[in-house]
């Protein structure tokens, strides 16, 4: 059974949100047109206290991209975003999400970042989503959404390491940085991942 996943579409992300990804809004009517062809169909949610240890302003003398240690683990220092119960937070408006069974809030330890949907930065937490869908007899997960450099790419990483077929919709996702975009893509090939475009679904 495949699942599709939909990662962090949130308006913080969006073209004016606090940590916006260029372009992200084009892919959200692709997304729209990809929900209807999986039998599952899930999404993620950045969900930040206020006082979280990845926003630069809640540390002296640190500015946004700066890095630090957080958790035991490297962290780049982001614009306070997707904070709990603000819009920034909330779905995108545009995205459907009828048909959109489970919602995974990852983000919420104020003392670790959580970019994969399925574990925090440093592996200690699960967000119980791999047993979820192993509960319902998925085998293949297809991964979309923002940013395609951080959240889209550790989803991958993560749904490999826990078994799953994984395929990573290149044209369904945007990154914040290009650069990183395509050593994150290496990456999951690597790990034996397979990059696929939205035509090979649809
Ligand atoms: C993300 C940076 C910080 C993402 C979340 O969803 O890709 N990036 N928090
Ligand atoms: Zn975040």
């Amino acid at each position: 059974m495949k699942a599709l996943i939909i990662v962090d579409v949130q308006n913080d992300f969006l073209p004016g949100g606090a940590l916006e990804v260029p372009m992200g809004d084009v892919i959200i009517p692709l997304i729209n047109i990809l929900q209807e062809k999986f039998p599952l169909v899930i999404a993620t949610q950045d969900w930040h206290p206020a006082n979280h240890g990845s926003f630069a302003s809640n540390h002296k003398n640190k500015k946004v991209f700066d890095k630090i240690t957080l958790g035991g683990v490297e962290q780049i220092l982001w614009p306070d975003h997707c904070v709990q119960g603000t819009i920034g937070a909330e779905l995108s408006g545009e995205l459907n999400t009828i048909v959109i069974e489970g919602f995974f809030r990852k983000g919420t330890d104020p003392a670790i970042d959580s970019y994969s949907g399925f574990f925090d930065n440093g592996k200690k937490k699960s967000t119980g989503l791999s047993g979820y869908l192993k509960e319902k007899d998925v085998t293949d997960t297809y991964i979309c959404g923002l940013a395609g450099d951080f959240c889209v790419a550790f989803t991958a990483l993560d749904a490999i390491d826990n078994g799953f077929n994984t395929f990573f919709i290149k044209d369904a996702t945007r990154p914040i940085d290009k650069i990183g975009f395509y050593e994150m893509i290496n990456k999951i090939k690597e790990k034996g991942g397979n990059i696929i475009d939205s035509a090979d679904i649809i």
